[in-house]
């Protein structure tokens, strides 16, 4: 596990590839589905914003029928994903890495596999709905953004709800969502 994952950090920028590589087949639609630019036509698939009017990190999701579907901010992005109806039809979650961006003007050349990402919550800074998760593809990079930011690092795996509202105080957060 670890060993993907520090290879997959490594090839950050060439996410679905890495990881459809051994198990292609069962998805199929996975290499068709890369990250594109957003531009000023794309509406969060949540909310409605256009999403290039707005700072933070924005996310897209791929489904396995090849539609690549944008989101305004990172939090939209895992409200929508972590909906059961909407999880069975995901094949892969992407966001802008901030350990390669900034967060005023991230660059769509810069989105990363989210389950690769290292988030900081719970900080100071505002996306395009108040609280965003922060990704970096290194966590040294987010350890870094929490001391001049706040807030605490989680990586993907440990993600739960309250983290989307930057609360914290919930105890181990590897608690609930990870159960299957
Ligand atoms: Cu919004
Ligand atoms: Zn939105």
């Amino acid at each position: 596990m670890t060993t993907r994952r520090q290879t997959l950090t490594l090839l950050a920028s060439l996410p679905v590839i890495a990881v459809a590589g051994c198990d292609g087949a069962a998805n199929g639609t996975a290499d068709a589905c890369q990250p594109t630019p957003l531009t000023d036509e794309d509406e969060c698939t949540l909310c409605g914003m256009t999403i290039v009017n707005f700072p933070g990190p924005k996310g897209q999701a791929c489904l396995r029928d090849g539609a690549l579907l944008p989101f305004c901010s990172t939090g939209d992005l895992f409200s929508w994903a972590w909906q059961p109806e909407s999880a069975a039809s995901v094949v892969a979650l992407y966001v802008h890495n901030l350990s390669r961006t900034s967060w005023d003007e991230p660059s769509d050349a810069h989105f990363m596999d989210a389950e690769e990402a290292w988030y900081v919550a719970g900080h100071d800074q505002k996306g395009a709905m108040g609280e965003a998760l922060a990704p970096f593809s290194v966590r040294e990079d987010a350890k870094a953004f929490a001391e001049a930011h706040g807030g605490s690092i989680f990586h993907h795996d440990e993600l739960d709800w309250p983290h989307l509202h930057g609360d914290l105080a919930d105890g181990d957060p590897s608690a609930t969502r990870a159960v299957i």
